[in-house]
């Protein structure tokens, strides 16, 4: 399937375009390793370099919703496989790593999806990341000072911050999924915006009880 191709392309260069590729292990991407020479895709590489990452296509806010939607919610996605693939290295509690797996991987599986939506709709019409759309100003501008946060936090202290950090995330996500239920214009989008609002809502009860449990088991 050629769309989804291009879309784990996509997800590459997103990863690619933060330090933390470089440091962690990059499970699962390297066997893409060959996709740089011809990553000529969506995503211009010079919006996307280290730190002072920029987060906005050009006229995204004059593009179709949907579009907007389907990339800005692919670059908020990518910032939460960042933080998860983090914590399935550091986090101190199993139960934490084991969801922050499964974090990673619904989100890799929805960028895959909303990419090939992308294709089929919008190919050729470039990239719609609009930091305007609900709950996404805060969430993208923060992320990066949040993973120095989290990579310089020791022990437990990495699994509160993480759960507070993430948490924060879904529910930025679900503001603007929520938005997509009201205006999206295809099914599928719709269909896509409810899955992400619901599985993030679990995500965050489920932390919500970890955390409860952690301190407890501390009194
Ligand atoms: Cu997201």
């Amino acid at each position: 399937m050629p769309t989804v191709k291009h879309a784990t392309l996509l997800l590459v260069s997103l990863l690619m375009s933060t330090s933390v590729y470089a440091q962690s292990s990059a499970s699962g991407m390297s066997h893409h390793g060959s996709g740089a020479s011809h990553m000529s895709g969506d995503m211009k590489h010079e919006e996307m370099k280290h730190g002072d990452m920029k987060h906005e296509s050009a006229n995204a806010s004059k593009m179709p919703f949907d579009h907007q939607f389907l990339d800005t919610m692919s670059m908020h996605h990518a910032h939460g496989i960042q933080m998860a693939q983090l914590a399935q290295e550091r986090a101190t509690h199993d139960e934490l790593k084991q969801m922050a797996k499964k974090m990673h991987d619904d989100q890799q599986e929805d960028i895959k999806k909303m990419q090939a939506m992308k294709e089929q709709w919008y190919a050729g019409k470039g990239d719609a990341m609009n930091m305007q759309m609900p709950g996404m100003k805060e969430s993208l501008q923060s992320h990066d000072k949040n993973m120095e946060k989290l990579k310089a936090a020791k022990d437990e202290q990495f699994d509160t911050m993480f759960v507070a950090m993430m948490s924060k995330h879904h529910t930025d996500g679900r503001k603007m999924a929520n938005a997509a239920l009201k205006k999206a214009e295809h099914q599928d989008v719709k269909e896509m915006a409810k899955k992400i609002a619901d599985s993030q809502k679990k995500d965050n009860a489920e932390m919500a009880a970890m955390q409860k449990e952690w301190k407890q088991a501390k009194k």
